[in-house]
């Protein structure tokens, strides 16, 4: 008997696996984390229903493109071009509105642990000539994409770091996308993201993005060195 449960339980997680390629890791902070600057209806929401869509939708047209499977998302998204238009479209939007909202969740954190370094802070000041000019740079073109969108901060090829908007949930990483680099930070401009406390004042939004960027991961992901 005991035996018989084992199998049906191997078998049963097997086939469930086998269902979902693609699965939404547990967000990395409580819902409640970030109040007040974004509040735990809209996390909630942002996480269950919108980047979890994306998750179920990619997972729907994988299920369409047997070469896709056993693929990671980077590997993906890296290679959308080769994809047949058909599934290429949904692969765009789905696949990467999965990689930007778990790039997003990664970025962010309480406000209490949102501090830039001294190093950090050296090289954005090298690059942008203060902090403060940085961070208009990037208001001002959150602010200039129009409709939904995504603002980025990515580290070329070059090592330079370079900033730059996108429409719908294109990023970096895509082939079709002619703005190679590594994402190190980036945020969600899509009204589902900020309407329920800001309605429509974006720019409101956008500074009180500043109050929780886990500037930690965004050094580690320019691979800043340690003095
Ligand atoms: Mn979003």
């Amino acid at each position: 008997m005991k035996k018989q449960i084992i199998f049906a339980i191997v078998w049963l997680s097997t086939t469930l696996v086998s269902f979902a390629q693609v699965t939404q890791a547990p967000l990395p902070f409580k819902y409640n984390a970030l109040e007040p600057y974004i509040d735990s209806v809209t996390m909630n929401i942002h996480f269950n229903n919108h980047h979890a869509a994306y998750v179920a939708n990619l997972n729907k047209a994988i299920e369409k493109a047997p070469q896709l499977k056993g693929k990671s998302i980077e590997q993906i998204l890296l290679n959308l071009s080769k994809l047949p238009v058909d599934v290429q479209t949904a692969v765009r939007n789905n696949g990467g509105g999965h990689y930007n909202h778990t790039f997003f969740w990664s970025i962010l954190t309480s406000p209490d642990k949102s501090k830039m370094s001294p190093a950090l802070e050296e090289l954005i000041t090298k690059t942008y000539g203060s902090v403060d000019k940085f961070k208009s740079t990037f208001e001002s073109q959150a602010l200039s994409r129009f409709g939904s969108g995504w603002v980025w901060l990515v580290k070329g090829d070059d090592g330079k770091l370079k900033m730059f908007t996108t429409a719908n949930q294109d990023n970096s990483i895509m082939d079709v996308i002619k703005v190679p680099g590594k994402p190190v930070l980036a945020l969600d401009v899509w009204e589902h993201a900020y309407y329920l406390k800001y309605q429509s004042k974006r720019a409101e939004y956008v500074k009180s993005f500043w109050k929780v960027v886990n500037w930690d991961m965004v050094e580690k992901l320019i691979g800043i060195e340690k003095k």
